[in-house]
């Protein structure tokens, strides 16, 4: 019994290990949901110390396991008063950049709300510019965040790239920005966001978002910003389904954005649909099954999808909200639906092919996946 219970232990820790090797792409992951307990901890404290909240409280929200999905959206908005100054959206992006690469992660599209805060004298433009200074001041690896009309850029997408074992050089990660409507905002605000996308987009920015709280606002307040961004060409990926919303899923499924998130709560003409048109999504298992979007990993519509090889790739959406990380979310996979690791190993390499960065990007990843599959299969 307790040589079984071992072999179990030690066969855990080798799968586990493995998808921390493994090199991953993450394509859903929101800023302020990806921050360390600990700096949000360290934040509280010296708002407490002003006098501006009561530590003991929010600690206490900071610690809770396990998240209604209204609780998320008070939980955020709890976020943004520790998080939204300068300083320290500069300090949040470097250190979430940080942790995922730290796991591996070789391609990063962080998605954040630009936003507008005058008491801080903040702007959509200015938290941007402070989101790309975070990303910029990274050390620890090799971070490609480019001008995607430089030479410099096209010479360092060109390079074969990253040793992932090699001792003499640094780590890569590429890192992308999608810019996130919040579906608070008015139209005119979406429409800014859209507009700054395509001003910023040889500083990294590559698409668009629209994601917040699913029980709020109308798909028509972003429809017109939506809509621009098409025009604009600008990739764009959308939030489906987290609640059973029936007119706003058929008329995301009618836009036909280049990828979808979630999708929980589709019925069986909208499943259909999904897979008639190919639309890959972003499957994020931990956050659904915390949310009540999934009933539980078992039942996760992961395993329909991946048995129908319709596009997916697997995501953490909030790895810090939900104290999960992309190599968990790999383990999940494997343990729960029995997946191996050749199985993973291709989960993770065909996301190469749903990330918003050029032909440029896809081609080198495609080498750290060839390079990759001699060490780990
Ligand atoms: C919908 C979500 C989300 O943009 O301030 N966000 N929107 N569903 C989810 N599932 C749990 N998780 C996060 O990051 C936080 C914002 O991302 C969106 C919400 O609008 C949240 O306020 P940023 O960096």
């Amino acid at each position: 019994m307790d040589t079984e219970m071992e072999r179990k232990a030690l066969a855990e820790k080798d799968m586990r290990e493995w998808c921390v090797a493994l090199p991953k792409v993450e394509l859903h992951a929101h800023l302020n949901g990806s921050v360390r307990n600990s700096t949000l901890l360290e934040l509280a404290k010296q708002l407490a110390d002003k006098g501006l909240i009561v530590f003991e409280d929010v600690k206490d929200v900071i610690m809770k396991n396990g998240r209604s999905l209204p609780e998320c959206f008070k939980l955020f908005d709890l976020f943004h008063i520790l998080t939204t100054d300068h300083d320290t959206v500069t300090r949040i992006a470097k250190e979430v950049v940080e942790d995922f690469a730290a796991e591996n992660v070789v391609y990063l599209e962080i998605r954040t709300t630009p936003k507008n805060n005058g008491a801080k004298g903040m702007t959509k433009r200015s938290y941007m510019n402070a989101v790309i200074k975070g990303v910029k001041a990274v050390e620890a690896v090799d971070v490609v965040l480019f001008d995607s009309n430089s030479r410099t850029n096209d010479t360092l997408t060109c390079t074969p790239t990253i040793e992932l074992d090699g001792d003499t050089k640094k780590k890569r990660i590429y890192v992308r920005l999608l810019l996130s409507i919040d579906r608070r905002e008015t139209t005119s605000a979406a429409l800014d966001t859209v507009n700054l996308a395509l001003e910023m987009k040889d500083q990294g920015v590559i698409g668009i978002d629209l994601s917040g709280n699913p029980v709020v606002g109308e798909w028509e307040t972003y429809l017109p910003a939506l809509q621009h961004a098409k025009e604009l060409g600008i990739p764009i990926t959308i939030h489906c389904g987290e609640v059973p919303n029936r007119k706003e899923i058929q008329a995301v499924l009618d836009f036909c954005p280049q990828r979808l998130g979630h999708v929980c709560c589709l019925n069986d003409v909208e499943w259909k649909m999904l897979k008639s048109l190919i639309i890959p999504v972003e499957i994020c298992l931990t956050s659904n099954v915390m949310t009540g979007g999934a009933p539980s990993l078992e039942l996760h519509h992961f395993a329909d999808l991946y048995n129908a090889k319709h596009p997916l790739s697997l995501c953490t959406d909030d790895s810090g909200l939900f104290s999960t990380s992309l190599s968990n979310e790999y383990y999940l996979v494997a343990a729960t639906f029995g997946l191996s690791k050749p199985q993973l190993f291709r989960l993770a390499q065909e996301a190469v092919q749903f990330i918003f960065a050029d032909g440029n990007v896809k081609k080198s990843l495609k080498e750290v996946f060839r390079h990759a599959e001699k060490r780990l299969m």
